[in-house]
């Protein structure tokens, strides 16, 4: 079942705006030693930019980069360090006038603000402005910002994950994101969130926010992360580097769900996958 969006577009700074009337492909640009699946894989400048080349020619609709690991057991990363990873890759990228957006994947206020300020035009905060100073930041850039919920931090969020009514906990606290967020003069329609799959959740409170994205359409575009994730390994039996399919088979149903970005590490065949679907849904409308 489809669920109709509340909005079909992100809008972005410089009178600009993400057109989500088709769901799309956020690509996902690690620029760290440690991430959990492509971890190393981007850390020579000329291997970022080749690979955010090769993302928007396959299809991404905008590029994000992350200099800080927020796999379950992460040890938080200093800002001088997060800093010195991202910033050269946005500057270079934002210099090559590409044309899709770059978000920030980041915690920290200080990062945002830097990555803003060299081109970046969307922040993709996964604590939801854990960071006091996040929503100011975003507001002063007028850019958009991807609002992500997380119960604890990454390195003892997955240690007991509880809830009483995951869906409700989650959409409240998401609800009271966007109202701060917009109490600092970020525009309601510069605003996405994500239920934030992984982060201090069970395979249980994973699958129960997935079966109900189009709940969360209410607050914003929703904006979605599986891509070879634990949940896959748990549903498929299959080690990191084999869960192409099964998150494949995972966006689709995002997208049918009401997602309408699907955060992807596999940017053509998650394309591909969202393109054939979308058809089909639309020729069924
Ligand atoms: N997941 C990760 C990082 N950022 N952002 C959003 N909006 N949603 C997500 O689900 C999400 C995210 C974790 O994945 P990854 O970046 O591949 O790994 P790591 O945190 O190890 O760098």
């Amino acid at each position: 079942m489809s669920v109709a969006l509340s909005s079909p577009a992100l809008r972005l700074s410089g009178e600009r705006s993400l057109d989500l009337t088709r769901p799309g492909v956020l690509a996902v640009l690690n620029v760290t030693p440690d991430s959990f699946s492509d971890g190393g894989a981007h850390l020579a400048l000329a291997d970022a930019l080749a690979a955010a080349r090769r993302m928007v020619a396959e299809g991404a609709l905008a590029l994000d980069v992350g200099g800080e690991s927020t796999r379950p057991g992460a040890a938080p990363v200093s800002a001088s360090d997060e800093l010195a990873r991202v910033l050269p890759v946005i500057e270079a990228l934002a210099g090559e006038d590409l044309p899709v957006p770059l978000s920030i994947d980041t915690r920290k206020a200080v990062v945002a603000d830097a990555a803003l300020a060299r081109g970046a035009r969307i922040v993709n905060d996964v604590t939801g402005l854990g960071d006091p100073r996040m929503a100011a930041v975003v507001a002063d850039h007028d850019a958009a910002l991807i609002l992500g919920h997380i119960q604890g931090d990454p390195r003892t969020m997955q240690r007991a994950p509880r809830y009483g009514s995951v869906v409700d906990e989650v959409y409240a606290a998401l609800a009271a994101g966007c109202e701060r967020a917009v109490s600092a003069g970020v525009a309601q329609d510069a605003l996405a969130v994500d239920p934030g799959i992984g982060f201090g959740k069970t395979l249980q409170h994973n699958l129960a926010l997935l079966g109900q994205l189009g709940r969360f359409t209410a607050l914003a575009p929703v904006v979605v992360g599986i891509s070879r994730k634990q949940l896959l390994g748990a549903l498929t039996g299959r080690p990191t580097e084999e869960r192409l399919a099964g998150g494949l088979g995972g966006a689709v149903a995002c997208a049918l769900g009401g997602a309408r970005l699907i955060r992807a590490h596999d940017v053509a065949a998650t394309v591909d996958a969202l393109r054939v679907a979308w058809a089909i849904h639309e020729a069924r409308a």
